[in-house]
């Protein structure tokens, strides 16, 4: 069902004029009043389509609201959003995926909305997740890793992020260990990895993304404005939230399966690659001391490594960075 009107789109949208019910139906080997039917359904998730005698139809808008389905059509992916639920609002996209996985829901699922009440950070800090702004979604996981790779996913969904913003834009997006997207030092993106583990296997993880995209500096609380930006006030261009979803999600599912089947050098490449302020020096304090260090890249499982200026290595798990002048401050 869903695919046919994929299908539809792709041919009205493919010719630009009319295209008559005839050679609908004949293309799609459904009958004419089929067509009729999936017309009027694409008309409640907000297509504009006009339908004249003799002519056929036309598509005269695209909806600009995200629904489940208008964002499963462009998809294009094997398993990453084959299931797709959509909300206007919930409390947290983590909590749903939480719930989803917790009724068997398969991998690949994703969970979205135009708004949340109490978007989550790490450590129980609060995400501003203002209505129709921004991307707010949870993937569901069901890797068959064991439990201290799953930081990988962190750093691999970082990557992903870093390659959607480089290849729509000429900006240059950088990952803050570990999990923060920056442009131009500003936070634009932050992830949040939750797993449900048991033995020596991850059960599932649940994966959010948080990411602001059309807020204008205003729209950003004033608390963050000096460390937090959208994609829209980096690129001065108000972003299509939609194809930016079908982007990130396809970019995923190419990355993850080749993380799968590759393991996670190339990850470590491109994460060291988008890197912030690795190859440079910054002050690390930790409850033992405080140092100079070089930033020299991540470990397998998602630590820092940092070298003193005496050449001696070490593994940063969670230190307090001062990130330096101009730097992002969290
Ligand atoms: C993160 O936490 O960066 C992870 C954010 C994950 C949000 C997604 S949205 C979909 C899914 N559902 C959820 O409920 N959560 C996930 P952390 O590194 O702890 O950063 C949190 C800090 O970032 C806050 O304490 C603020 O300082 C700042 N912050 C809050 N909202 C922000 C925003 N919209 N943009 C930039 N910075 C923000």
């Amino acid at each position: 069902m869903e695919s046919t009107r994929k299908q539809l789109i792709d041919l009205l949208e493919k010719e630009k004029g009319y295209v008559s019910g005839q050679q609908l139906s004949d293309s799609l080997n459904i009958s004419r009043t089929a067509v009729w039917k999936h017309m009027n359904e694409l008309k409640k998730d907000g297509y504009q389509i006009e339908a004249v005698r003799k002519k056929g139809y036309k598509i005269l808008s695209s909806p600009d609201k995200i629904s489940g389905n208008t964002l499963q059509w462009g998809l294009e992916t094997k398993w990453l959003g084959q299931k797709l639920i959509h909300f206007d609002q919930v409390e947290s996209t983590q909590e749903i995926g939480h719930q989803l996985a917790s009724q068997g829901k398969p991998h690949g699922t994703v969970v979205i909305a135009d708004a949340q009440g109490k978007g989550r950070g790490r450590m129980a800090r609060n995400w501003h997740s203002p209505k129709g702004k921004g991307i707010w979604m949870s993937i569901l996981l069901r890797p068959d890793l064991p439990p201290m790779r799953a930081p990988q996913l962190t750093l691999l969904a970082a990557t992903v992020l870093a390659k959607m913003v480089r290849e729509k834009t000429n900006l240059h997006p950088q990952i803050k260990w570990p999990n923060d997207l920056l442009i131009d030092h500003k936070k634009v993106s932050g992830i949040l990895t939750e797993m449900q583990a048991e033995h020596d296997q991850i059960q599932y993880v649940v994966l959010g993304i948080g990411m602001n995209v059309n807020q204008q500096l205003n729209e950003i609380p004033q608390d963050i404005r000096h460390k937090a930006s959208s994609l829209k006030i980096e690129s001065g261009q108000e972003w299509d939230i939609q194809q930016t979803i079908q982007s990130i999600l396809r970019l995923f599912e190419n990355t993850y399966d080749s993380y799968v089947e590759q393991g996670f050098e190339q990850v470590k490449k491109e994460w060291e690659h988008f890197g912030y302020r690795i190859g440079e020096e910054v002050t690390i304090s930790t409850m033992r001391r405080e140092w100079q260090a070089t930033l020299i890249g991540i470990e397998p499982d998602g630590a820092l490594r940092a070298r003193d200026k005496d050449g001696n290595e070490e593994k940063l798990y969670s230190a307090e960075i001062h990130w330096g002048e101009g730097g992002y401050h969290a």
